[in-house]
């Protein structure tokens, strides 16, 4: 009986990990919504929470492609859901909303996830970043007058080196001759 016990308190050991995940908050909704790709810029961003947030220990920050937190209010706590409005309207671009809550059993939970506004509206994304990203840094970016002076180069070395090693075997077969 004694051993049973001791079997049974092990298994309880076994199964309670200190923090069961079931216990833990989830983000359950959110608008944006994750991989959203918006054709008109939000106003806030809001996030639904599986258990009820503790306003104290809410933190939702958005970012911008260039990793620049995006002004807004501090989190307005509804319950479950948490919202933060956005000071300045967003221009087109990938942002980042990253979350940071507390679960009901004290246990920190947080995480992040993109959404994209492409407004036809608006100017695209950066275009001038894009394009100094896509630009290739081998000879085939090089302008055509560049490459043709490289060429041209190329054959006059090329030619030159032919005529010293010419040259120089004439030179050496006359030295031969004149010794011999
Ligand atoms: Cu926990």
């Amino acid at each position: 009986m004694r051993r049973l016990l001791l079997a049974a308190a092990t298994l309880l050991v076994v199964l309670l990990p200190g923090t069961p995940a079931w216990a833990h908050t989830a983000l359950v909704t959110s608008d944006p919504a994750r991989d959203a790709r918006l054709t008109a810029a939000p106003a806030a961003v809001s996030l639904v929470f599986s258990q009820k947030l503790n306003p104290d220990f809410t933190t939702i920050v958005l970012s911008d492609a260039a990793a620049r937190r995006v002004p807004a209010s501090a989190p307005a706590i509804a319950d479950a859901r948490a919202t933060i409005t956005l000071e300045q309207p967003l221009g087109n671009g990938v942002y980042t909303v990253a979350y940071r809550v507390v679960s009901l059993d004290g246990h920190t939970v947080q995480g992040a996830y993109p959404f994209t506004v492409a407004d036809p509206a608006l100017p695209a994304a950066g275009r001038a970043s894009e394009a100094a990203a896509a630009a290739p840094d081998s000879s085939a970016g090089l302008p055509a007058p560049v490459l043709a002076g490289l060429v041209a180069a190329g054959i006059l070395l090329a030619s030159l080196g032919a005529y010293f090693a010419l040259s120089g075997r004439r030179r050496a077969a006359r030295t031969r001759a004149e010794k011999g």
